[in-house]
């Protein structure tokens, strides 16, 4: 909780730490009122700090004992302030002894060390370790740590924290220990530990150098049914990391452990990664294809934070994307190649894009918009956010479109090479690519330095007689809080052209060709004109295929030219884009008749389109099921200048329900013949069957007749996985129906399945026919807690930000419902509450009727006493 004002840390303020830490040695003795913890800790003076002044810090925890170099410190030879212990004019080489007192079971922050179903967890990213005990609690110090951990054996069998188990054994009063050591220098938000009731998967595993190391999933009793995945995921993550960077795992032991109260999806600590249950737990029963998809991408995320993260770690939390933009790309890249297919590739890479359409194009348009750098933070943890993840992901991701696979590896190589145990900047990061390619990446820093999501505008000029095709590139950036004035951005361009015929035309650039039917444009300047000679032809343009930069462009595209596209382009990405320029184009002109209450129709061409690719056989199910889906309401929003939520999803569900209608047939045959019968599978061709045939479902039950009921109340029977029950469910949900009872006996089936459980509220959370009232009324339910963040993100996430017209009531009710429950959460879990709080991030965006009400909940939340940081920092922002 807040105690003082608010202070805003600025990047350009770093100073190096006073004293650097050079050993740790940790002591625990567990209980979950009273838990005391030991810290023996060796420090010398920083020669690259002018401060004599040794400053720890410290949050919530009680100072029991002091001591310095073997005695103990007087009250008037330290400072204790609220967030800091100040030893001013200490020695150059000190050692500290700290006895601190903190109740991890009073701990409902889920940050330091908490008390989850009557287990120990820790969680210390970022700033979570001083809540342990007191340290200087950033990045750049890294030191070597040793643990001891004392518990009562019956409560607390399994007693883990980072690096090896050097011994264990029995202590007096039925209670043992475990004493742990970490090999490796690390900062202290990878610090974990873990004292609880749990059973392991485990296995030896070789790596490619033949050294063998042991593997294990800590999960509760009950659930080893569902580790599977996740132990094939962490096999495959170590084997790819070996071949695509040439990384081996560093520690003879690596150890996940599941929890079922956790912020976020999981967390990286030295070989013990602590997970949030979502992103462990899975058997065909409970788990859906998108929970097996996002279990083998967590699992390799963390994974592969052991190198970057881990060896290499930030210098300080503005630099946060440097491991995070990272090993989001490399968790991309993995999930991609476990596919393996070109296609499935493509695939994977539509889903990116859609993300950073749904969330960070909003993000950087709106009052927290920073860059993937931010210049400045209230609160850290605010700043784990789509920008800093997965733009800064699109960031890394460039560097490889620029320099090729082999130079992105060389650069990765040299990173190492240099910053190995170092706690380093973004900038070393690009410094590294450029160096190890011989090429000047120094524009290239504005992607880190400038918020906003440039646009781009082309224009083209095809030359019969000459044969040239000339693309001008033109770009700006709109301006984000505290930025006017953006230069310009280095970004890579892929562009093909398509002949009349739909081939991918042979390419040339000046008369010089180019060996590949895409040419990546470097787009530097202000505006560009870049020319293709020998065009036989007026071409078709592909332009930013693959998504080759976080861009908007725009370009006067014909339906024409986008049909062209949509039925021919060999880059999928851009085929996908062609179906969604044309659906885009229809979705505003719809909106805009749905709020002037003119009559709504729909084009046939447009309706031709779809069949096409729905029935196009040659095209996998999943790639057909991506270009079916229409962009959402929220990525509709974004294009309008004043959001009319009420209209947007009329006129949203207008196009549904006519497709669906003309479509009739062939849904009901691509329904049918993506039935995957036999043992479930969560591969990637069987998932992109079951995720059209599911569309297909969705679409059937829009306006259905008893037939199409059955069809769906069939398949929500006799479903043989989750996959197909949830989305039957949903179909059925969604269709307006009466579905009380298959609610109720989905609900009597799973009620044991907390992460199924999550489902059952989200689905109901997100349907439009739930207001404001209805969830309230599923808020009664024995089953629904405030406490744990999986279940408040089920109902109250999907309500206020999958669920649109519903949020958006006119009366406002659902705006009030959220400032009463960001109030409520924030007394609770500040992380969370400040989540919820981002939901109101657009609100100037939306009719004056609607705005007013908006900012009257904002006010009422900026109002609330006592408020974090994290909440008064979202909603000061929003208001500002
Ligand atoms: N580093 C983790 C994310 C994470 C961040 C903060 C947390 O607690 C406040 C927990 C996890 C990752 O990128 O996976
Ligand atoms: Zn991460």
């Amino acid at each position: 909780m807040r105690t003082d004002s608010p202070q805003t840390i600025f990047r350009k303020d770093y100073t190096p730490p006073s004293y650097l830490v050079h050993t740790v040695e940790l002591g625990f003795d567990l209980d979950p009122a009273r838990t005391i913890v030991a810290n023996r800790v060796t420090l010398s003076r920083n020669p690259a700090s002018k401060s004599k002044d040794l400053v720890l810090h410290g949050e919530e925890i009680d100072l029991v004992a002091l001591r310095m170099n073997g005695k103990t410190l007087a009250p008037g030879q330290y400072v204790l302030g609220s967030h800091t212990l100040t030893i001013p004019k200490a020695p150059a080489e000190v050692t500290l002894e700290i006895e601190t007192l903190c109740a991890p079971e009073l701990n409902t922050t889920l940050s330091g060390l908490y008390v989850s179903n009557g287990s120990f967890y820790t969680q210390c990213e970022a700033e979570g370790f001083r809540r342990i005990t007191y340290f200087p609690d950033r990045p750049d110090v890294m030191a070597k740590y040793t643990v001891m951990l004392r518990a009562d054996k019956q409560r607390y069998p399994v007693l883990l924290s980072n690096g090896n188990l050097l011994e264990q054994g029995d202590l007096d009063g039925g209670r043992h220990y475990a004493k742990w050591e970490d090999p490796f220098k690390k900062p202290s938000y990878l610090f974990a530990l873990v004292a609880a009731r749990l059973v392991c998967q485990e296995e030896t595993y070789t790596l490619k150098s033949g050294r063998e190391v042991l593997l294990q999933v800590w999960v509760e009793e009950g659930n080893l049914d569902k580790t599977d995945y996740a132990m094939q995921s962490l096999k495959n993550s170590i084997r790819w990391d070996e071949e695509r960077f040439g990384l081996e795992l560093d520690l003879d032991r690596f150890m996940i452990v599941a929890v079922g109260d956790f912020n976020m999806g999981a967390m990286e600590n030295k070989g013990l990664n602590i997970f949030n249950t979502k992103f462990v737990l899975a058997n065909p029963r409970v788990a859906t294809d998108i929970d097996y998809a996002g279990i083998e991408a967590v699992v390799g995320h963390e994974y592969f934070h052991n190198w970057t993260g881990n060896r290499v770690t930030c210098r300080d939390w503005f630099q946060l994307s440097l491991k995070e933009g990272l090993t989001v790309f490399r968790d991309q890249e993995f999930s991609a190649d476990m596919i393996g297919t070109a296609s499935g590739r493509a695939v994977t890479r539509i889903d990116q894009v859609r993300t950073l359409r749904q969330a960070q194009f909003p993000e950087d348009a709106g009052p927290m918009a920073h860059p993937v750098r931010p210049d400045s933070f209230v609160e850290i943890n605010n700043f784990y956010t789509v920008t800093v993840y997965e733009k800064g992901a699109e960031v890394v991701r460039m560097y490889q479109t620029l320099l090729g696979r082999e130079g992105f590896r060389k650069g990765m190589d040299l990173y190492f090479q240099r910053h190995d145990e170092q706690a380093v900047q973004c900038d070393d990061f690009r410094a590294a690519m450029a160096d190890a390619n011989g090429r000047d990446l120094a524009q290239f820093e504005r992607w880190y330095s400038q918020a906003g999501t440039p646009v781009v505008t082309a224009s083209t000029r095809y030359d019969a007689a000459a044969q040239t095709y000339d693309i001008t590139l033109s770009q700006r950036c709109p301006d984000t809080p505290g930025q006017t004035g953006k230069l310009p951005f280095h970004i890579p361009v892929a562009v093909g052209l398509l002949g009349a015929d739909g081939k991918d035309m042979a390419l040339a650039l000046d008369g010089e060709v180019v060996g590949a039917t895409t040419a990546v444009l470097e787009l530097k300047e202000a505006e560009q004109t870049f020319r293709f000679t020998s065009v036989r032809e007026q071409p078709v343009p592909s332009i930013l295929r693959d998504f080759s930069a976080p861009v908007v462009l725009e370009y006067p595209y014909t339906d024409a030219e986008l049909l062209h596209l949509f039925r021919y382009d060999s880059d999928a990405v851009n085929r996908w884009e062609a179906g969604q320029r044309l659906a885009m184009a229809r979705l505003l002109k719809l909106t805009a008749a749905v709020a002037q209450g003119a009559t709504l129709a729909l084009d046939d061409t447009f309706i031709a389109a779809q069949r096409a690719v729905l029935v196009d056989e040659t095209l996998d199910a999943a790639f057909r099921e991506l270009a079916l889906v229409l962009p959402s309401e929220t990525i509709i929003a974004e294009q309008m200048e004043v959001v009319d939520p009420h209209a947007i999803h009329a006129a949203r569900q207008f196009m549904r329900r006519t497709i669906a209608r003309e479509l009739a047939p062939e849904l009901l045959a691509q329904y049918q013949a993506n039935q995957t019968p036999g043992p479930y599978s969560p591969d990637a061709q069987s998932a992109g069957k079951r995720g059209l045939k599911n569309l297909a479902l969705a679409y059937l039950l829009i306006d259905p007749g008893s037939a199409e009921l059955k069809l769906a109340q069939r398949q929500f029977e006799q479903a043989t996985n989750m996959t197909d029950r949830a989305a039957a469910l949903s179909a059925l949900i969604h269709s307006g129906e009466d579905v009380r009872a298959s609610l109720q006996s989905f609900y009597d089936d799973f009620a044991g399945e907390a992460l199924v459980v999550d489902k059952w509220f989200a689905m109901q959370g997100a349907a439009p026919n739930t207001d404001v009232a209805a969830v309230r009324k599923l808020m009664q339910h024995p089953a629904f807690t405030l406490k744990n963040p999986n279940r408040a993100r089920s109902l109250l996430f999907s309500f206020c930000n999958a669920n649109p017209s519903q949020f958006h009531a006119k009366d406002g009710s659902a705006y009030d419902f959220w400032a009463e429950h960001v109030i409520a959460l924030d007394a609770l879990n500040p992380q969370v509450a400040a989540r919820l709080a981002r939901s109101m991030d657009r609100w100037r965006r939306y009719a004056p009727a609607l705005q007013d009400q908006m900012r009257a909940a904002l006010e009422r939340v900026a109002r609330a006493a006592p408020l974090s940081n994290d909440v008064m920092e979202v909603v000061s922002k929003a208001l500002a």
